[in-house]
C-alpha cells in the first residue's frame, strides 16, 4: 500500500475509505503542522493531500516518492505547476462538489453587503434601535432584485451564481471570461462584454476568476474608479486577484460604496487590516465552502482522486497537469 499524508484532520469515513487503498497519516493537531516538520518527513510519502499550504519547489524537490497531491479544494494555487509537471507529480483539486454551497456564499455577502446586515445587526445589538426615531433613512440598504449582477471568471460555480440572480432575484447579467460561456448566455441570459464594461455597468462586481500568474492583482485602482459609486465589489475567489490597498482607498474616498469579503490576500487576516475598520466591508474567514456535508464531499472526492491518481484509475487532475495522465 503506498505511504501518503494529510495536513489536514479528515472526516472519518474518507479515513475509512484510505485506509482501504493506503497506509495514512493524518496531522489532526489543532496546531498547525510546522513547514519545517513537513520537510522533514516529506520525503516518506507517495501521495499527499495538501490543503492551503504550499507545494512548492523546496518541498517537491525533498519529496523523492512523491507521486500525487490532492487538495481539498477547486483552487490549486498552492501548486507550483512548473515543477510538478517537470517531475512528472500528478495533481487533482475538487471541482463541481462545492458550486452549490459556494454560491450561495456568494448570495449572502451580496445580499449582506446590498442590505447592510452585519453593520445593522451590531446596531440592535448594541442597543441603539430605540423608540421615537424617524430618521428610518439612516438604514436604508440598496435593492438586489433586478439590478445588474457583473461577474469575472463565469465558470461552473459562476453558472450556479446565475443561476440564483436571474431566477430568484430577477437580476441582469454581465460577465467577462478570458473565453466565453455559451451555456450561461443560453441559459440565463448571460451578456458576455468587457471588463470595462462590466465594471462601468454593474451594481455589483462579483470576482471569481482562478488566482494565476495572470489574475494577480488583476482589479486594481482604474478598476475601482470606473465602477458607480453605488456599486458594491465582492470577492469570493482569492485575495490575491484584487489590489488590497487600492479596494480600501476605494472603499474610503466613496469610489464605491462598499464591498462583501470572503478572501483576503493575507489569510488570517491581519488585525489592523483596515477592512476590518470600515462599516460598508461584510468580511467572512474564507468559509465559501464550509458547511459539514460539502467539507466531507471534497474530502472525499480528493482522496478518491489520490488514490485514483497512484493507481491509474480515476482522478479530477487539474487541466495543467492532464498531458502527464493521458501520457501514461
Ligand atoms: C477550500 C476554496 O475549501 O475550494 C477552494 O478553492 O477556496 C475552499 O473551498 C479552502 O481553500 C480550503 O482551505
Amino acid at each position: 500500500k503506498p505511504k501518503i499524508f494529510s495536513n489536514r484532520p479528515l472526516p472519518e469515513v474518507v479515513l475509512s475509505y484510505l485506509n482501504e487503498h493506503c497506509e495514512c497519516t493524518v496531522w489532526d493537531s489543532e496546531t498547525p503542522l510546522s513547514r519545517s516538520e513537513l520537510l522533514e518527513h516529506i520525503h516518506e510519502y507517495e501521495g499527499l493531500i495538501m490543503t492551503g499550504v504550499p507545494v512548492d519547489a523546496e518541498l517537491l524537490e525533498r519529496a523523492a516518492k512523491l507521486r500525487a497531491v490532492s487538495t481539498v479544494s477547486v483552487g490549486y494555487n498552492h501548486f507550483d505547476l512548473e515543477v510538478m509537471q517537470a517531475k512528472g507529480i500528478i495533481g487533482t483539486h475538487t471541482p463541481h462538489v462545492l458550486d452549490d454551497t459556494v454560491a450561495d456564499l456568494v448570495m449572502a455577502l451580496i445580499l449582506s453587503a446590498a442590505r447592510r446586515i452585519a453593520e445593522l445587526d451590531a446596531y440592535v445589538k448594541q442597543g441603539r434601535w430605540t423608540s421615537g426615531r424617524i430618521k428610518e433613512d439612516e438604514w436604508f440598504g440598496m435593492d438586489v432584485h433586478h439590478a445588474t449582477l457583473g461577474i469575472i471568471g463565469l465558470g461552473r460555480i459562476g453558472e450556479v451564481i446565475a443561476k440564483r440572480a436571474v431566477r430568484g432575484f430577477d437580476m441582469e447579467l454581465l460577465y467577462h471570461n478570458r473565453s466565453r460561456n455559451l451555456e450561461a448566455e443560453k441559459t440565463y441570459g448571460a451578456r458576455y462584454c468587457s471588463l470595462e464594461q462590466l465594471l462601468r455597468e454593474s451594481d455589483f462586481v462579483l470576482l471569481m476568476a482562478p488566482l494565476t500568474p495572470a489574475t494577480v492583482n488583476y482589479i486594481r485602482q482604474e478598476h475601482f474608479e470606473m465602477m458607480k459609486s453605488s456599486a458594491f465589489f465582492i470577492n469570493a475567489s482569492r485575495g490575491q486577484t484584487v489590489d488590497e490597498q487600492a479596494l480600501i482607498e476605494a472603499l474610503r474616498n466613496g469610489a464605491i460604496r462598499g464591498a462583501g469579503l470572503d478572501v483576503f490576500v493575507q489569510e488570517p487576516v491581519a488585525a489592523d487590516n483596515a477592512l476590518l475598520t470600515l462599516p460598508n466591508v461584510v468580511t467572512v474567514p474564507h468559509i465559501g465552502s464550509a458547511t459539514a456535508k460539502t467539507r466531507t464531499d471534497m474530502a472525499m472526492l480528493a482522496a478518491q482522486n489520490l488514490v485514483g491518481a497512484l493507481t491509474g484509475g480515476k482522478a479530477h487532475v487539474v487541466p495543467e497537469l492532464q498531458a502527464l495522465v493521458q501520457s501514461k
